[in-house]
């Protein structure tokens, strides 16, 4: 990794008014969160059935894929800690440095790490809904009954299901997204492959410089495209935090 990026990189941020960062499954990899396309990832291993998982039509059918892999994600969840990456996010966001995150990411690191404005596109695992009757549950209650390799349902017999966005459904913050990637003067794309839309297509809106920091190529091919890193992201973040 170049000394010459990490330097173009800290310039950038000085210089911006209104830095905004979109994220994906990268940034929790360093955290043990497998990502879908990298190379550790669920569609690479098939330790799950990605496709299958997070398909609501599959989910309709028989939820049992996405209680298996929301099983080990829960038993995961309290020891999981957030990256360096996630933790400069957020120290850049109390210094003022950045304006908000938006996020494919499902699993509440960003909010962890001490992130104020975090937009979770795809949802969380915090709330659940009964498919049927709508009764709302709280991640404990959903928690307990995961744990015991229950598949939860409702007392009116409804599965329940946690708000997260499977392929098939509406995203959350669209929006509110869009605005923040169009009055962007600064725009990261943190580990994310950009292939999963409409978070995809915000970099297309944005009128300032895009910085990529992917351990592998994204292909963007967009004109304001003013930095390409192709690095692990963690090894970035410590030497441009040292550097600011
Ligand atoms: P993706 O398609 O798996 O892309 C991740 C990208 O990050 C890949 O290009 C990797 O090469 C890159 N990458 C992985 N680790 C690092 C690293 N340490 N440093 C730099 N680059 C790295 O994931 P996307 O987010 O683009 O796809 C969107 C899906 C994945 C969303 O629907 C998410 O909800 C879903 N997902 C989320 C999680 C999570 O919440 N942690 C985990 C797995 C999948």
């Amino acid at each position: 990794m170049s000394n010459d990026l990490v330097a173009r990189c800290s310039e950038l941020i000085l210089q911006s008014k209104n830095t905004v960062v979109l994220t994906g499954a990268g940034i929790s990899t360093n955290a043990g969160i497998p990502d879908f396309r990298g190379p550790q990832g669920l569609y690479t291993s098939r330790l799950y059935d990605a496709e299958k998982i997070f398909d609501i039509a599959y989910f309709l059918k028989d939820p049992k894929p996405f209680y298996e892999f929301a099983h080990d994600f829960i038993a995961l969840e309290s020891t999981i800690k957030p990256t360096v990456t996630h933790n400069a996010l957020a120290a850049l966001e109390g210094a003022g440095k950045i304006h908000a995150v938006i996020t494919q990411n499902i699993d509440g690191l960003h909010q962890k790490a001490g992130s104020q404005k975090v937009l979770d596109m795809h949802g969380n695992f915090l709330k659940s809904h009964c498919l049927k009757c709508r009764k709302a549950f709280d991640y404990r209650e959903l928690k307990s009954m995961v744990l015991q390799h229950v598949i939860p349902h409702c007392s009116c017999r409804g599965i329940i299901k946690p708000d997260i966005v499977f392929f098939g459904e509406d995203v959350k913050y669209y929006h509110q997204s869009l605005e923040l990637a169009q009055s962007a003067d600064l725009f990261f794309v943190i580990g994310t492959s950009c292939v999963v839309y409409p978070a995809a297509s915000l970099p297309q809106f944005v009128p300032g410089k895009i910085v990529i920091i992917n351990n592998s190529k994204v292909e963007l091919n967009m004109y304001n495209v003013a930095l390409e890193i192709e690095s692990d992201m963690d090894v970035f973040f410590n030497k441009l935090m040292d550097t600011l």
